[in-house]
C-alpha cells in the first residue's frame, strides 16, 4: 500500500454533512477517497469476479438479462479489501456521522451490475439482516461512475420511521428468515409501485465519492440497463460504540459463529475490529477476524 493514501477523508465530513446524515439517514459526500483506494479495491473485484467467493451470490436467474453479483466479506478472502476496511479512510467517516467514539468493523459487501441487467436490488433496510442491535452505518463506494438511472436510492428519514422490515432476498423475494418466523417484522412497503408517496433521494456519483446511510434507512437500487458499462460497488458496514450482539429469528446474512458473544454484549473484539481510533496502521493478524480458523461466516 502506498503510505501517501489517505488514511481520514480528502476533505473533512462537515457539520452540515452530519446534520443531513442526522435528519434524512443519508448523505452523499464527494471526492473524499483517493482514487488509489478505489483502484486497490478494483483489483479485489477483479480477483472476486475471476472466483466467485464462498458467500457470493448470482442475483440473476436464468433469463433474465445481464448479469448481477453479489458477495459477502470479501475482506475474509482478499487483501486490497482487508486493506481498505482496516486502514482505509471509512472507519474516520462512519466516526464522525455516527459521532461515536470507537467503531467496529461489522462486514463488507459486493455489489457488481453489467451493462444490461434489468434487476433491481430490492428496497431493504440492511440492518434486520445483521443480529446487531443499536447504531451502526454503511457506506458504499461506487468504483464507476454511475448515472441516475442505474443508481443507488434512498428513502430519506425512513431510518427515523421506528420500523424494521422483514428482510428479503434479491435473488428471489424469499424471506430470510422464513415466512413463518418473520412475524416480528413489517412488510416493506411497495415503493417501486408508489414512487410518488416517497421522498427518494437517488445522486450519479463518481469514483471517490460515497453514499453513507444508517443501517436502518430505506434503500434499494436500479438495474444497469442504460449504462455501457458494468457497475461496481462495495459497500462497507460500520458499528458504532451503542452496537450490541443481537439475536434474530435466525442465522443472518452474513452470519457469525464461533466469536463467543452472548446477546447483549457490546460488538467490541477481534472478531469485529476495533478500527476507530487508530492510532497507526491495523495490521490484520492482530485480529481473531482474520487469523482464527474456528470462526464460521456464512451467508
Ligand atoms: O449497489 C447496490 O445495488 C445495492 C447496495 C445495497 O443495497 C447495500 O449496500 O446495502
Amino acid at each position: 500500500m502506498n503510505p501517501a493514501m489517505n488514511k481520514e477523508p480528502v476533505h473533512p465530513v462537515t457539520e452540515d454533512d452530519v446534520r443531513t446524515f442526522r435528519r434524512d439517514g443519508v448523505v452523499r459526500l464527494e471526492g473524499v477517497v483517493d482514487l488509489e483506494w478505489i483502484e486497490l479495491l478494483r483489483r479485489g473485484v477483479d480477483k472476486s469476479l475471476a472466483q466467485h467467493g464462498p458467500l457470493s451470490t448470482v442475483q440473476t436467474r436464468d433469463g433474465e438479462a445481464g448479469f448481477f453479483l453479489s458477495d459477502i466479506c470479501m475482506a475474509q478472502q482478499h487483501e486490497e479489501y482487508r486493506e481498505f476496511m482496516l486502514n482505509g479512510p471509512a472507519p474516520a467517516i462512519a466516526a464522525r456521522l455516527m459521532d461515536s467514539a470507537r467503531i467496529n468493523f461489522f462486514a463488507d459487501t459486493l455489489w457488481v451490475k453489467d451493462s444490461g441487467t434489468a434487476k433491481r436490488t430490492r428496497w431493504h433496510q440492511d440492518q434486520p439482516f445483521f443480529w446487531v442491535d443499536g447504531h451502526m452505518c454503511v457506506i458504499w463506494f461506487p468504483l464507476d461512475s454511475v448515472a441516475l438511472d442505474s443508481a443507488l436510492e434512498v428513502v430519506r428519514g425512513s431510518h427515523r420511521w421506528g420500523k424494521q422490515y422483514a428482510p428479503e432476498l434479491s435473488k428471489d423475494g424469499r424471506e430470510l428468515y422464513g415466512a413463518a418466523k418473520t412475524a416480528s417484522f413489517e412488510r416493506m412497503p411497495d415503493i417501486s409501485a408508489e414512487r410518488e408517496k416517497f421522498d427518494i433521494a437517488a445522486w450519479p456519483v463518481e469514483p471517490g465519492d460515497c453514499i453513507a446511510f444508517d443501517g436502518l434507512t430505506v434503500h434499494g437500487a436500479a438495474g444497469n440497463v442504460s449504462g455501457e458499462r458494468r457497475r461496481r460497488a462495495v459497500s462497507t458496514l460500520w458499528l458504532a460504540e451503542d452496537a450490541r450482539y443481537a439475536e434474530r429469528p435466525s442465522p443472518g446474512r452474513p452470519h457469525f459463529e464461533g466469536h463467543g458473544l452472548k446477546p447483549g454484549q457490546a460488538m467490541d473484539s477481534g472478531y469485529f475490529p476495533r478500527v476507530w481510533p487508530r492510532a497507526g496502521r491495523l495490521e490484520p493478524q492482530g485480529y481473531a477476524r482474520f487469523s482464527d480458523p474456528d470462526l464460521r461466516i456464512t451467508n
